[in-house]
C-alpha cells in the first residue's frame, strides 16, 4: 500500500483504527484529507478526468460539477439500514435490527479486500463549529472521492479538526466503502461504483458508537456525518448525556420594528418543504428570516437553562426537483456556484436542469442516466420521462446562502424559543395550534404524520403515515425510550423550555383546493408563533390546544378570505375523534410507550367529549 502523505495526527486510537481497516480493505493507497481547497479542486479534477463527473459551464455555474449515480443507488435505503444494539428490544419496533456480532462478521467478509485498486481516504471532520462545546468529531474512512468532496461541503474537514482531537480525544469512527474492488488494471470507466442491493449495509452500532457502511455511494448512506452520525448515533449519545439530536431546521426570526429575535426549530417528514421554510422570504413587511440550518439541530441546555442549538452541518444536501425561484429563491442562489449536483439533467450549454425549474422546458437535455432527452418523451405508462431523478440533489455550501444567519456558526449555539411540528394534512389539523404544556407538545411530536400518495408509497392514497418527530428512519434506539427522553428534557432543572406548536400548511377545502398559500406567507404564522413566545398573540383555548383567534393571523396581501381563515382554524370534533382512533393504532405499535403519552391521548379524548 502506497502512503500518499504522512499521518497528520499522533492520536493512538485513530492511527490504530486506520491501520486495522487498511489491513482488511487492502487499498492501493492511503491518503489523509487536509480539507484544503487545493485538495477539493484536485479530487474534483481527477473525477472529471476519469469521466465520473462533468464540469459544468464555468460562466453559468462556476466551480460546479455533475455526477450521475447508478440507477440502483439513488437514495437512502431504509430496508438496508440497521440498528445493531446488543438487545433487539433496544432498537425497538421501528428499526431494523441485526445482532451486532453477526452483522460485523457478515460485513467483515464484505470489507475483505474491498478497496483493491482504490485509494483509502481518511476524513477527519467536525459536526458543528470546530471546537464548539456542542460539536462532535468523526473520522470517516472511504474509498469514494465523491464522498470526500461532498464531506468538504457538508461538514468541516481537515487538519484543524485533528488539532482539536489531540492525542487522546474521542471520535466517532465511520467506516465506508462503495463495495466495488477493482481488478488489476481495471478502472470505473466513468461508471458510478456501488454494490448490489443485497450487499448494501448502512449499519449503526449505538452502544459502541460505530458506523459501518458498505455498498452505496449515495447521500446519507455514504456521507456518514449526516443521518448516521448526527442523528442515529447522536440520538443515543444525546439520551445518555441529556441533550437533543433532532431532525429539525433552525431559523432566525427578526421583528425589524424593535430588532427582537427568536430562534425557531421545526421537524417535518420529508416532502413537507423543510428547506423552503428554513430559507423563507416573508411576505409580511417588517419581518426577516435567516437560516441557521435546514436539516439537523443539536440542542443542549446552557447553565442558564436556555436550550442552545447548533446546526452540525456546513452545507445543504437539498432536493433539486421542485426547487425554483418562487418556491425557494435562496436555495437557487445557494447552488448558483461551488456546488456538486447529483442526478440532475445537463443542458446543451453545460448547465443543470430539473423538473420544476423556472422557465420553459429545454428542447433537449442529457437526462440523469446520461441519455438524450426531449420534452415529448413518454415512459411505458405514457407519463412524461423525467430528466432529473426525483431525488436528485445539490450539495451547496451554507456560506453561499444569501440569508445564512450572521451568527450561524456561533459555537455556543442559538437560544431556541419554539419547536414546530408539521406534516401534510389536507384535513383535521388546523393551520397552527400551540400545545397546552410540554407533555402535550411531546404528544403532538409523537403523533406527527403526513399524507402519502399511492404513487409515492405502497399504501392507500389519503392515508396518514405517522412519522414521530420526523425521526422514523433516524432514531438510533427504541422510539418509546426516545419519547421518554423528550419527556425527561421537560424536567431539566431550571429549563427555559421552548413553546411547542403544530403547523399545517396543507389543509384543503372539501373540494380539494388549498386553503393556505404557504411558502413566504408562512411568515404570517411564524409571526403569531413569535408573539406567543412572548405571551402575546391572540389565542383561544380549544379541546386540542391554543388556536389563534380568527383575526390573529394577518391576511392582508393574500387571497385568504375570512371564511377560509375560519375553516383553517376549525376543529371538527368528529374528525378529531377519528384522528384519535388512528393515534391509538399508532401507539399500539410501541412496546415502550411512556404512560404519560397515553395519559395525554386520554386527556385529549376527554376534552373532545366534554
Ligand atoms: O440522503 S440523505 O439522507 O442525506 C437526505 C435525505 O434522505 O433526507
Ligand atoms: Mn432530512
Amino acid at each position: 500500500m502506497k502512503q500518499l502523505n504522512a499521518a497528520p495526527t499522533k492520536n493512538v486510537q485513530l492511527l490504530a483504527w486506520v491501520k486495522n481497516w487498511a489491513a482488511i480493505c487492502e487499498p492501493e493507497a492511503l491518503y489523509w484529507c487536509d480539507g484544503s481547497k487545493e485538495e477539493y479542486d484536485r479530487l474534483c479534477n481527477e473525477m472529471v478526468d476519469s469521466g465520473l463527473a462533468i464540469r459544468l459551464n464555468p460562466v453559468k455555474r462556476p466551480n460546479s460539477i455533475l455526477f450521475r449515480s447508478d440507477p440502483s443507488d439513488v437514495a437512502r435505503v431504509e430496508a438496508r439500514t440497521f440498528i445493531a444494539s446488543e438487545k433487539e428490544e433496544d432498537a425497538g419496533p421501528t428499526n431494523h435490527w441485526i445482532d451486532p456480532h453477526e452483522l460485523k462478521k457478515t460485513m467483515l467478509g464484505l470489507y475483505q479486500g474491498c478497496m483493491h485498486g482504490r485509494t483509502m481516504y481518511v476524513i477527519p471532520f467536525s459536526m458543528g463549529p470546530v471546537g464548539s462545546p456542542i460539536a462532535k468529531i468523526g473520522v470517516e474512512i472511504t474509498d469514494s472521492p465523491y464522498v470526500v468532496v461532498n464531506m468538504h461541503i457538508m461538514t468541516r474537514v481537515g487538519t484543524r479538526v485533528l488539532d482539536v482531537l489531540g492525542e487522546k480525544g474521542e471520535f466517532v469512527p465511520c467506516m465506508h466503502s462503495v463495495g466495488k474492488p477493482l481488478e488489476n488494471g481495471e478502472s470505473d470507466n466513468g461508471v458510478w461504483p456501488c454494490a448490489p442491493m443485497d450487499k448494501k449495509y448502512i449499519s449503526q452500532f449505538p452502544e459502541t458508537r460505530e458506523i459501518w457502511s458498505f455498498g452505496s455511494g449515495y447521500g446519507g448512506n455514504a456521507l456518514l456525518g449526516k443521518k448516521c452520525l448526527a442523528l442515529r448515533i447522536a440520538t443515543a449519545q444525546a439520551r445518555d448525556e441529556g441533550w437533543m439530536a433532532e431532525h429539525m431546521l433552525i431559523l432566525k426570526l427578526t421583528r425589524e420594528s424593535d430588532g427582537k429575535i427568536k430562534y425557531v426549530t421545526g421537524a417535518f417528514p420529508s416532502a413537507c418543504g423543510k428547506t423552503n421554510l428554513a430559507m423563507l422570504i416573508p411576505t409580511i413587511p417588517g419581518w426577516k428570516v435567516d437560516t441557521v440550518g435546514d436539516d439537523i439541530a443539536w440542542m443542549k441546555f446552557n447553565k442558564d437553562g436556555e436550550l442552545r442549538a447548533i446546526n452540525p452541518e456546513a452545507g445543504f444536501f437539498g432536493v433539486a426537483p421542485g426547487t425554483n425561484f418562487s418556491s425557494n429563491k435562496n436555495a437557487m442562489l445557494s447552488c448558483a456556484k461551488d456546488t456538486i449536483f447529483t442526478n440532475v439533467a445537463l443542458t446543451d450549454d453545460g448547465d443543470v436542469w430539473w423538473e420544476g425549474m423556472d422557465g420553459d422546458k429545454p428542447a433537449h437535455l442529457i437526462d440523469w442516466k446520461g441519455h438524450d432527452w426531449t420534452p415529448d418523451m413518454k415512459d411505458a405508462d405514457g407519463k412524461p420521462v423525467k430528466a432529473a431523478h426525483p431525488n436528485a440533489r445539490f450539495t451547496a455550501r451554507a456560506c453561499n446562502c444569501p440569508v445564512i444567519a450572521s451568527n450561524w456558526e456561533d459555537p455556543e449555539g442559538v437560544p431556541v424559543s419554539a419547536f414546530l411540528f408539521g406534516g401534510r394534512r389536507p384535513s383535521t389539523l388546523p393551520l397552527v395550534y400551540q400545545s397546552m404544556s410540554w407533555e402535550h407538545g411531546v404528544f403532538i411530536g409523537s403523533t406527527v404524520g403526513s399524507e402519502v400518495t399511492a404513487a409515492a408509497l405502497d399504501v392507500k392514497a389519503g392515508t396518514v403515515r405517522r412519522d414521530p418527530f420526523a425521526m422514523l428512519p433516524f432514531c438510533g434506539y427504541n422510539m418509546g425510550d426516545y419519547f421518554q427522553h423528550w419527556l425527561d428534557i421537560g424536567k431539566h432543572e431550571g429549563a427555559r423550555l421552548p413553546k411547542i406548536f403544530c403547523v399545517n400548511w396543507f389543509r384543503k377545502t372539501a373540494d380539494g383546493k388549498w386553503l393556505w398559500p404557504g411558502y413566504g406567507d408562512n411568515s404570517r404564522v411564524l409571526k403569531w408563533v413569535f408573539e406567543r413566545c412572548d405571551g402575546e398573540g391572540k389565542a383561544q383555548e380549544t379541546a386540542v390546544g391554543f388556536l389563534p383567534t380568527e383575526d390573529a393571523i394577518v391576511r392582508d396581501g393574500t387571497d385568504v378570505t375570512a371564511e377560509d381563515m375560519k375553516e383553517l382554524l376549525t376543529i371538527d370534533k368528529d374528525a378529531w375523534k377519528k384522528e384519535l382512533e388512528t393515534i391509538n393504532e399508532h401507539f399500539a405499535k410501541f412496546d415502550r410507550l411512556p404512560a404519560e403519552l397515553e395519559a395525554q391521548r386520554k386527556a385529549l379524548e376527554a376534552r373532545l367529549n366534554a
